[in-house]
Formats: structure tokens, sequence, C-alpha cells
């Protein structure tokens, strides 16, 4: 008998099951009133979260009909896009806009990536006007396929009662916002199902109905649910959790964990967990808890009726649906990102020691109004070959500039403008990346094209947190605050909040790497990672030996 080797076996398995999906996101405008509240809103085929879920292995295809009156791109949250660096997403970075009327058809195939993702437009904060939904990658060699017995997606987000132009350009860049203040969401959803109270603005009443009903999840007693939490949120971190049950974590940002109980999940903007919850508790209603933390909580007076406290119903099925009366458990066990290790991942042990990565580099970054009151986002880096202090990210501009990646492809070595804020990293190179915060509030960094390794996070010359077990791995963190300032936290002489990471640049291409507060990034807090292949066949196509390596629409039409 001959010896196959496991992998050739699993690779076999997958092979099988691959295929090719086909989907079509009909992006137009919509009215809905998610929370009672009726409102116009831009939503891929008049759905809510309309959900995309395929296996893994598989080829995707999204046909993409913008039906909308404004421009837009789809980013596929998390993907790779190995190979297909243009299908990314990223307006004028990887793509160009897709014009009103427009078609784009993004074809990808998601490797061995499985999990959690989301996709969601990424240009002008569109997103938040409804333009995101789920994106889930099934896995027939989950390695806690028979820890459950139903799988369901629960998504959080922020609400808005105006479109994204009326906040970015009347609410955020307004010369009278001298704070930097974000625009406050006037509430947040569950499964896309909120409740507005309508008597607290006048004006709205005549569109808006009280008490909106929750969203009720109902479980079978016994029966054990893989849920996959999604915070979809223009800026919202919330702390989640359920009345009367435990938490069991065993996948972020499309990486398996360690399966890790808990009963509390703090999530941010762009973040994925799914988590096993088994319905053996009393039979009864219980409260899904979803509690907002952020800058805007110390002024709850100039909330827009905002209830930061937003609630979701788990119903037992042998018993008559109800208004839940549960209290949330008293004994918090909170989930610390920092340690949420890889399941069979790498150690700190597998990684270069830190004297043997390519290149190192510490950000900082600084938000507020310094340019003419007008909010402002910049970041600074030094690094063995980029220095660059408090530089804002400026989109290149449709009709002037051309996408990132189409000047990198057209010549990889020249020089991309710093307004970019280019950071140039070799085919395969580790990065070690320190991010320092001195801001009074966590940012969400995400990166495009890759995930990362955390190696730890803390306040500088206070606690940090380093586990001895695998490193966690996933897309996007959070950075601490700075806390302790002599006049609280985020003021002069606190601890920078800081978070280290370990990234194999391994895919050739032009990533963003930012913020994921849509406030934030808009006012600049964004960087690019370039990843021009060093020559090797392949890396990037040679558009004078093969025209058609690139759909034309990616760069053409604008
Ligand atoms: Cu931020």
């Amino acid at each position: 008998m001959h010896l196959v080797p496991t992998t050739v076996l699993l690779s076999l398995l997958t092979s099988v099951f691959a295929a090719t999906q086909f989907f079509t996101l009909d992006l137009a405008y919509s009215r809905q009133s998610p929370d009672g509240f009726a409102m116009d809103m831009m939503l891929a085929n008049g759905q809510i979260d309309y959900p995309i879920v395929v296996n893994r292995g598989d080829d995707v295809v999204v046909t993409v009909f913008n039906n909308l009156n404004v421009s837009t791109a789809i980013h596929w949250h998390g993907m790779y896009q190995k190979g297909t660096q243009w299908m990314d997403g990223a307006a004028m970075v990887t793509q160009c806009p897709i014009q009103p009327g427009d078609v784009y058809i993004y074809e990808f195939n998601v490797g061995d990536q499985v999990g959690t993702y989301w996709w969601h437009a990424h240009f002008k904060s569109q997103y938040i006007n409804g333009l995101r939904g789920p994106l889930i990658i099934k896995d027939p060699r989950d390695p806690y396929l028979r820890q459950y017995d139903y799988d369901l997606t629960v998504t959080l987000t922020d609400f808005f009662h105006n479109g994204s132009d009326y906040l970015l350009n009347n609410i955020f860049y307004n010369v009278n916002n001298t704070n930097a203040d974000e625009p406050v969401p006037e509430s947040g959803l569950i499964g896309g199902v909120g409740r507005y109270n309508c008597s607290v603005t006048q004006s709205h009443n005549k569109n808006c109905k009280n008490n909106n009903p929750l969203k009720q999840y109902t479980v079978t007693p016994g029966k054990r649910y893989r849920i996959r939490l999604i915070n979809t949120a223009a800026q919202a971190h919330y702390t989640f959790s359920i009345d009367g049950h435990n938490l069991t974590v065993i996948e972020q940002d499309g990486v398996y964990t360690d399966p890790t109980v808990v009963n509390e999940i703090s999530i941010h903007s762009a973040q994925r967990y799914s988590f096993i919850l088994t319905a053996n508790a009393a039979a009864s209603n219980y409260w899904i808890r979803a509690v907002m933390f952020d800058t805007w909580a110390p002024t709850p007076t100039n909330l827009n009726g905002l209830n930061m406290d937003v609630r979701a119903i788990l119903s037992y099925s042998n018993v008559k649906a109800a208004t839940p009366i549960t209290t949330k458990q008293a004994a918090v066990v909170p989930l610390v990102p920092y340690l949420l290790g890889e399941l069979n991942g790498l150690k700190q042990t597998d990684l270069p020691d830190f004297w043997s990565y390519n290149q190192t580099l510490y950000m900082s970054f600084a938000y507020g109004p310094p340019f003419y009151n007008y909010p402002t986002a910049t970041i600074s880096i030094d690094s063995d070959t980029v220095n660059f202090r408090d530089s804002q990210y400026v989109m290149p501009m449709p009709g002037m500039d051309r996408p990132t990646l189409q000047s990198l492809i057209q010549n990889t070595t020249a020089r991309l403008p710093d307004t970019i804020n280019p950071i140039s990293v070799h085919n395969n190179e580790w990065v070690f990346m320190m991010i320092q915060n001195s801001d009074a509030m966590e940012h969400p960094f995400h990166i495009h094209g890759h995930s990362f390794y955390i190696l730890g996070a803390g306040n500088l010359r206070h606690q940090s947190v380093q586990g001895n077990g695998t490193l966690p791995r996933r897309d996007t963190i959070q950075v601490p605050a700075c806390v302790g300032g002599r006049g609280g936290t985020g003021e002069q002489g606190c601890l920078k909040g800081f978070v280290n990471l370990a990234i194999k640049f391994d895919n050739p291409g032009a990533w963003l790497f930012h913020c994921h507060v849509e406030w934030h990034m808009s006012a600049g807090l964004v960087m690019t990672f370039i990843n021009n292949g060093d020559g090797a066949p392949g890396a990037l196509p040679d558009l004078n030996q093969n025209p058609d390596a690139v759909p034309w629409y990616a760069f053409d039409t604008c």
C-alpha cells in the first residue's frame, strides 16, 4: 500500500468541495426603519446585511450593479486577494470607483481562508448607509464542526438617521467642530434591528414609530449554536454578553483560536468572533446585550436619543416569547484579545527574534483639529527606510490621479506620492511594528491583504500583556488607550497604549493599513504598504505582455 501524505489528501478534499459561486449585489436606495425611524438606506438587493456564504476553496464571482447616484467600491474585509489585488475594493487604491450605472465583477478565490468576514463599501464612509453584510466561508475541515449543531450570524452596528455625506460634510468637517468630535449615531442595531425613542427629537416623529420590536433569536433546548459576531459599525465599540450563558470563543477574524470560555466579549469596528453557545440554561427568555462604549459616553446629554445599552432577545423554543427579566452575570469573565492564541498556531519562538526582523516600524498618530479647525488625523513613522512626521493620508483623486495599485503595476520602482503615506516592504520579509496611542480612546487598526501576529500590548512603563501560548493572529486589532494622565485619561503625561505586531509581507500589491473608525479614516489615519514583488515572476501582472491580465474596468474608469 502506498502511503499518501496527509497534505495531499487534504488538498484533494478541498478540491472536491470547491466550486464557483455566483452572487449579485444590486446596490440601490431602499426605505427602511430598522430602529423604528424610517429613512432611505443604501442596500444590496433591498436587504439589510445581505449575506454572502461560500465554502473553503471556492471561486467567488460577485457582480455589483451600482444603481446609486454616487460612485462606490466594495471591499471584502479580511480576504487576502492573492493574485487578484485589483479585487480588494479599496477605492483609488486597488480600483477606480464604480460610477453610477456601472458594473464591477469581483472575482477571487478564497484559498484556504475560512471563517467570518464581511463585505462593505470602501469609499467616503458609505458603508454606514447600509452597504455592508456578512461574508462567511464554511469549512468542511472545521476542527470545531462536531461541537455545534447550528451556525448563525449576528451583526452589531451603529445606525445614523442621516446619510454619510451629510455626516461627513456638515457635521464632522465643520469649522465649529473644534474638538474633532465624531458624529453620534441615533441607535445601535443587533442583527439589523434596534429601537429608537421617537419622543426624544420632535422633528423625527412623523417618520418614527416607538417600541420597535427587538430582534429575537429562538434556540432549542440542549442544542449548540456557533454564533458569528461581526461588528460593522462606523465607530461603536461594543461589550457583548448574553444573560445566563457562557460563550466559548473559537474564532477571531477568520482564524481558529484555542477554545476560550468567557461571558463578555469586547468587539471593535470590523472585528469578528465566533463563539459556541449551548442552550442549557433554564428554559426562559434572556437578554442579549451589546453596550456601546465610546468617547460619547462622558456626555450623555448630547446623544440624539441614543440608548447605548442595545438589546436583543434569546428565547428558548419551549417557552412563550416574552420580554426578559434577566440580569447580567455578576462575575465578568472578559475576553482578552491580546491573549487569544491561534489554534495550533505559531509561538513567539517560531517568529524572528527582535533583532532579526527585516524592518522595524515605530508608528504613532495624532487625531484632532490642527488644520484650519477641521478634524485631521496624521501618522508618524520611524523605520530603517522611511521617516515621515505628522503626515495625513490623502486619497488619490478620481479624474486627477491613478489608483495606487495601477501606478505600482505600471512602474514598479516609481516613487509614489508622499500623500498616500507609502511604506515599501520587500516580498516575504518580516516586519516588526509598534503602534503607539497617545489618545484617550482605543483605535482599531486593520490591514488589507494580510493578517498580523500580536506579540503584546499594554501601556508603556505600565502593565503589558504577553502570553506564553500561541500568538493571536487576525486582521483588525485595537490599540489600548492612553491612560492615567494628570487630568485624566488621554491628558498630558498619560501612559501611551501600544500594540506590537509581526507581519509577513507575502502578498505583492498596494495594501492599506488604517484605523477602522470611519471618521478617523476620512480624516487621514491611513497608510499604504507597497510590495512590488521584488521582480519575482508573476508577482504583479505585466500589462505590456498581457494587457488583459487586469479587467479594463479596474483602472480605466477614473
Ligand atoms: Cu481611530
